[in-house]
C-alpha cells in the first residue's frame, strides 16, 4: 500500500535527506510537512549551504577554482547522478564564479542567491565569520544583475529542487522515498527478487515471484517435498527415511519470523560521513550512492533487528553486522531469510497505527508465528517546531495508537507469536556527547561543532529533534521527562491489555541504548563513537551491532521463549544444503 502521509513520517529523518534536495519543491509530496519546509529558507538554505561548504572545501584543498572544484564533486558520482550533477554545474558555474571568493563565507552565498533569507525571523548563520562576509557582499553588487536574470531566483522563496539538473535529482529521491511496499512484487505477496526499493534489503527473497503462497515465513506446503514453498533453502525428501527435509528438521523446531515496526534508528538510517567531509571525499564513496538512495538512505541489511549480510561498504559504512536475525538464525537455521523490515525514516505511534503497520505481511492461517520488535523510540517527542513541547504526543494518544497497533497485530500474526514493545530512548546521551566535537562538515577549518549545527537547524526550523538537539539543558531534560512518560504509557498498555491478545505473548522493554552506551564505555570506548557524525543523531553502525547483542543477551536470560529452541538438525541442514541460497 502507499503511505500518503508523508508529512509526519520525515519527522525522525535527519535533516541532511534534505540537503539532498527531497522537500524542496511545492510539487514534492515528501515536502508537505511545514516544519521540514522550515522558515528563513528552511531546508533550501541548509541545503545550499552543504553544498557550497563542500564545494568550497574541494577548490581549497585541491587549488583550483569553485568551478573546477564543481565539475569535481559531479565527476565523483555514479552515472545517473553525474549527468543532472553536470547541467548543473553549467548553470550555477557563472554565478558562483562572481559569487564565490576563496575566503567567501556560504552562508553570505546562500543568502546572496535567496536560498536563505529573513522571512521568518533572525537570520540564520552555521559560521560564526560574519565580519569579513558584510564587507565582502558590499564589494559584489553586479553579481546580482547576473543572478536575478533567472526566474528561479526572482520568487521570494527559491526552491533547489528547481534548479536545473537539480531537479532530477529530487525526481530520483522522491521515486525511491514514495512507497513502502516492495515495488517489484509480481505476485503481490510483499516479498521481491529485487534488493532496494524495499526489497530484499528488507524482507525475505521471494524465492516464486509467480506465487503469492511461496515467500519466506510460510508454513511449508507438503514439507516442501519438492519445492521451496518457505524460501529457507530446505526442501526435497531424505532418502533414507523418505520423510521430507522440512519434516523432519524443522517441523518441531519452533521455527519463527522476525519484524520490526520501527523508525530510522530500526531502519538503521545512515548518511556516509565521508559524502560531507570534503578532504575525504572522491569516487569510491559515491559508488553505491544510487543504492544507497534506493533504500532511502537506510541500511536494513547492517541493522540491529534485520541485519543479514556482512558489511561489504567498508569505504562508506565502519563497523561490522550483527542482528537478532543473525541470531535467530544460527539458533535455528530453519528461520533462513525469514525477515521483515517494516521501520520508516520518521514513522512515530500515529504513523505506524494509521498506516506503515499494514505493510507487515503475515497471515493467521498460512504462514508461521513471528517476534515482532514495536520500537518507535524517539519521533513522538521530536519535532523540528520552535514550541516543540505543543507538539509532543499526549499520553492519552500514545495509549491509543500503540493499543491499535496491537490490536491489529493480534488479527494478522499466527498464533504463538511474541511482541516486544520497546520504551523511548534518553536522547540526552546526543549534546553531552556530541556539543564540542567537531562536524565532518568543519573538519577543514575546525570551524562547525554539532552545537552550532543544533542551533542553526533549529533556527531554520528544520531540527529532526528540537528537544534534544538543543543548546539549553532545560529543554533537553523536559523532553527526556515527557519520553519517559510516554514509556510509561507503553508499558501500561502492556500490563493493561497483554492478556487480552490471543495471538502473542508480550513483554515491554526499555529502550536499550542505556545499557548500550554502557557496555561500550565500560569497556574503555567513548559514547560519540556509536553516534552517527553526519546527523548526530542516530546510532551508527558500531551501535547498531552492540545494540542486537544487548537485546539478545536480554532475551536469553529473561524471555528466552521469545527466540525458541536451539536446532539439533543446524549441522544436517548445514551439510545438505550449505548456505541455503541455492533456491533462491
Ligand atoms: C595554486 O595554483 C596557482 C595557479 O593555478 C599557483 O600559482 C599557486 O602556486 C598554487 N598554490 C599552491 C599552494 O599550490
Ligand atoms: C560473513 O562472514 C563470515 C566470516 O567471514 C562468514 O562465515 C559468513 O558466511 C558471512 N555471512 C554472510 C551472510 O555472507
Ligand atoms: C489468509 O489467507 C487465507 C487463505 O488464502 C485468506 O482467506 C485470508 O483472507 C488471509 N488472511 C488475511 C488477513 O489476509
Ligand atoms: C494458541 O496456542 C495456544 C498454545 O499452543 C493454545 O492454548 C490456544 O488455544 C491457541 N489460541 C488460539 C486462538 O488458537
Ligand atoms: C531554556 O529553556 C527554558 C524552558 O523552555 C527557558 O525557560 C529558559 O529561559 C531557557 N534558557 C535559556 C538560557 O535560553
Ligand atoms: C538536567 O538533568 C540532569 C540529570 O537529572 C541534571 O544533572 C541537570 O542539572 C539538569 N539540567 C538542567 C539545566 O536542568
Ligand atoms: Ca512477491
Ligand atoms: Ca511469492
Ligand atoms: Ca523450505
Amino acid at each position: 500500500m502507499y503511505i500518503t502521509n508523508y508529512s509526519v513520517i520525515w519527522k525522525f529523518t535527519s535533516v541532511f535527506l534534505i540537503i539532498l534536495c527531497i522537500s524542496s519543491g511545492e510539487s514534492n509530496p515528501i515536502s508537505h510537512f511545514s516544519v521540514t519546509r522550515g522558515v528563513n529558507g528552511g531546508s533550501n538554505c541548509a541545503g545550499c549551504t552543504v553544498v557550497v561548504s563542500l564545494i568550497e572545501q574541494l577548490g581549497e584543498i585541491h587549488n583550483e577554482t569553485v568551478v573546477k572544484a564543481l565539475d569535481r564533486l559531479c565527476s565523483y558520482l555514479p552515472p545517473k547522478i553525474k549527468g543532472p550533477c553536470q547541467v548543473f554545474a553549467q548553470f550555477i558555474g557563472p554565478i558562483l564564479v562572481e559569487l564565490v571568493t576563496q575566503d567567501a563565507n556560504p552562508d553570505t552565498v546562500c543568502q546572496t542567491l535567496r536560498f536563505c533569507n529573513t522571512n521568518g525571523g533572525p537570520e540564520c548563520r552555521i559560521y560564526k565569520t560574519d565580519e569579513f562576509q558584510k564587507n565582502n557582499m558590499e564589494q559584489k553588487p553586479n553579481n546580482l544583475n547576473l543572478f536575478m536574470k533567472h526566474s528561479y531566483f526572482l520568487s521570494a522563496d527559491p526552491k533547489i529542487c528547481e534548479i536545473p539538473g537539480i531537479k532530477d535529482i529530487c525526481k530520483l529521491l522522491d521515486d525511491a522515498f514514495r512507497y513502502h511496499d516492495p515495488s517489484i512484487d509480481i505476485d503481490g505477496d510483499k516479498y521481491s527478487t529485487a534488493e532496494t526499493f524495499r526489497g530484499t534489503s528488507w524482507r525475505g527473497r521471494d524465492c516464486n515471484d509467480d506465487n503469492k503462497y511461496t515467500h519466506p515465513g510460510s508454513r511449508p506446503i507438503n514439507y516442501d517435498a519438492t519445492d521451496d514453498s518457505n524460501c529457507n533453502g530446505i526442501y526435497g525428501s531424505d532418502p533414507a527415511t523418505t520423510k521430507p527435509y522440512e519434516e523432519e528438521f524443522c517441523a518441531n523446531s519452533q521455527a519463527r519470523g522476525i519484524a520490526v515496526l520501527g523508525d530510522s534508528i530500526s531502519a538503521h538510517f545512515h548518511l556516509p560521513e565521508e559524502w560531507f567531509d570534503a578532504t575525504k571525499l572522491s569516487e569510491a564513496v559515491f559508488k553505491d550512492a544510487l543504492f544507497v538512495i534506493e533504500n532511502e538512505i537506510d541500511w536494513p541489511e547492517l541493522s540491529t533487528v534485520t541485519g543479514h549480510v556482512n558489511n561489504s561498504w567498508p569505504e562508506v559504512v565502519h563497523g561490522n553486522m550483527d542482528s537478532i536475525y543473525q541470531r535467530l538464525f544460527e539458533r535455528n537455521h530453519c528461520n533462513h531469510g525469514d525477515y521483515q523490515n517494516i521501520a520508516v525514516n520518521g514513522a512515530r505511534s500515529n504513523t505506524m497505527s494509521t498506516n506503515i503497520m499494514y505493510s507487515l505481511s503475515r497471515n493467521q492461517t498460512l504462514d508461521i508465528p513471528m517476534l515482532v520488535t514495536y520500537a518507535l523510540i524517539g519521533n513522538d517527542v521530536c519535532n523540528g517546531h520552535p514550541d516543540t513541547f505543543a507538539h509532543m504526543t499526549t499520553v492519552e494518544d500514545m495509549k491509543a495508537n500503540s493499543l491499535k497497533t496491537l490490536q491489529y497485530l493480534d488479527t494478522i500474526l499466527p498464533n504463538n507469536s511474541y511482541v516486544m514493545v520497546m520504551g523511548l530512548a534518553d536522547g540526552r546521551v546526543l549534546y553531552d556527547n556530541l556539543h564540542d566535537r567537531i562536524h565532518p562538515l568543519g573538519r577543514l577549518r575546525n570551524d562547525i561543532t554539532y552545537t552550532m549545527l543544533y542551533d542553526y537547524l533549529n533556527c531554520l526550523q528544520i531540527s529532526p529533534c528540537t528537544g534534544w538537539m538543543n543548546s539549553n539543558g532545560t529543554v533537553r531534560n523536559l523532553t527526556t521527562e515527557h519520553a519517559e512518560t510516554l514509556s510509561t504509557a507503553l508499558k501500561q498498555v502492556v500490563q493493561q491489555y497483554g492478556k487480552t491478545f490471543k495471538n502473542f505473548k508480550i513483554q515491554y522493554i526499555d529502550c536499550p541504548l542505556t545499557e548500550v552506551f554502557d557496555t561500550w564505555t565500560k569497556s574503555g570506548g567513548q559514547a560519540w563513537q556509536l553516534i552517527e557524525p553526519v546527523d548526530g543523531f542516530h546510532s551508527n553502525q558500531i551501535g547498531q551491532a552492540l545494540t542486537a547483542q544487548v537485546m539478545w543477551d536480554h532475551m536469553v536470560k529473561l524471555y528466552p521463549d521469545f527466540i525458541g529452541p536451539v536446532n539439533p538438525f543446524n549441522k544436517q541442514i548445514e551439510e545438505i544444503f550449505g548456505n541455503q541460497m541455492r533456491s533462491v
